[in-house]
């Protein structure tokens, strides 16, 4: 429904003179400038409308494989009530990446296609979800630090210049920060629990620390898309301001809890108002980054796995579809 329109769209700039595009351009610019909202039937640059649609199925991409590591952890989840809440957190994790596909899909990508983007290594989805769940601790680290970087990055998309992504981005942050919140909890529970338990919450943060910071993307001198996405006001910070802003925000919480931030350089800067932490091992970001992560190839052959064994579910529904548009057919 949403991409009607936009193929005329397209056609009508290859005609374009270099003046009438530049003329265009300033519009939209102008447009973003004064932060009115651009549309699917908009114009829009082809470089903006790749960004987008780059940023936002890899964002979808990353709801769904982040199903994995907690859906990991369903059937062994310690309580009824924590089985509940964290089979309704996967399913919210589900709905968030269809939100996001339908959004992408206003831009002229079909689902399929992205979905075979991801399949083929194409697309990227977010570092994060490429390192094991190996207790009970790690579904309370990922709530708090994981879904909290991610409320860090998302909020500010809630302003994004594209309509269909801002509006995706509102339904999300709510049900985002009712993720981090019960995620707070379980590592609150376990940190006054048993000195067992203060231990696994302990080794919980030891391990996702450090890959939640590398959520927010390279350093900004080596991030090669932030400068034209904040032009675009796709992004309205940098990857390196979001970052310090998660770390001065979560560093208390970490005391709250009574457990360690594992940075032997965290100190609070007086001057800047600011924690200072250490390097981050970008090194080991790429590697994730180049399939190399603890779980790339077993997420990845998952999603294979499940789409292979929906196909059936896919041709039954459009099988349906077409019986029912027949139908509507006969009866008008
Ligand atoms: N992991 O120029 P840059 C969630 C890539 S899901 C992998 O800074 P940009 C949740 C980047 O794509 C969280 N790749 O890029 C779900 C680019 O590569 P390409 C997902 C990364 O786009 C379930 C290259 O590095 N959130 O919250 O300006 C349970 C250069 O980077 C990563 C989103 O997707 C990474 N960490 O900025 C719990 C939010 N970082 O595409 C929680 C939306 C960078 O040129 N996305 N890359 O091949 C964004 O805000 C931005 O895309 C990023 C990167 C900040 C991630």
């Amino acid at each position: 429904m949403y991409t009607q329109g936009l193929d005329s769209l397209g056609k009508d700039c290859l005609g374009d003179s270099a003046a009438e595009s530049a003329a265009l351009e300033a519009r939209f610019q102008a447009k973003i400038d004064a932060e009115e909202k651009i549309e699917p039937k908009d114009w829009m640059p082809e470089a903006y409308r790749r960004t987008l649609i780059r940023q936002i199925s890899q964002h979808a991409h990353s709801e769904v494989i982040g199903m994995l590591p907690e859906g990991n952890w369903i059937t062994r989840a310690p309580t009824l009530r924590r089985k509940a809440v964290l089979i309704a957190k996967v399913q919210d994790e589900g709905g968030h990446g269809m939100y996001l596909y339908s959004a992408a899909e206003t831009l002229g990508i079909s689902r399929d296609q992205m979905m075979q983007q991801l399949l083929s290594g194409a697309a990227k989805y977010s570092s994060i979800f490429n390192y094991p769940t190996l207790t009970w601790a790690d579904v309370g680290a990922i709530g708090w630090l994981v879904d909290g970087a991610a409320i860090m990055n998302q909020i500010p998309l809630c302003r994004c210049s594209y309509g269909p992504y801002a509006r995706a981005m509102v339904r999300i942050c709510r049900e985002e920060s009712f993720h981090q919140r019960q995620g707070f909890e379980i590592m609150l529970t376990l940190a006054r629990g048993t000195p067992e338990q203060k231990r696994m919450a302990q080794d919980a943060l030891d391990r996702w620390w450090w890959p939640a910071l590398m959520m927010f993307g390279p350093p900004d001198a080596q991030s090669k898309h932030t400068a034209q996405s904040m032009r675009w006001k796709i992004k309205r910070f940098t990857n390196d301001e979001l970052r310090q802003k998660f770390v001065d925000v979560t560093v208390p919480q970490a005391e709250y809890l009574g457990l360690k931030i594992p940075d032997p350089e965290l100190r609070w800067d007086e001057e800047t108002q600011h924690y200072r932490f250490g390097p981050i091992d970008w090194g080991e970001f790429e590697r994730v980054l180049a399939g190399h992560g603890p779980c790339n190839r077993e997420r990845l052959e998952a999603r294979r796995r499940a789409w292979e064994e929906g196909a059936w579910v896919r041709e039954a529904a459009i099988a349906h579809a077409g019986k029912r548009g027949q139908r509507g057919v006969q009866a008008a």
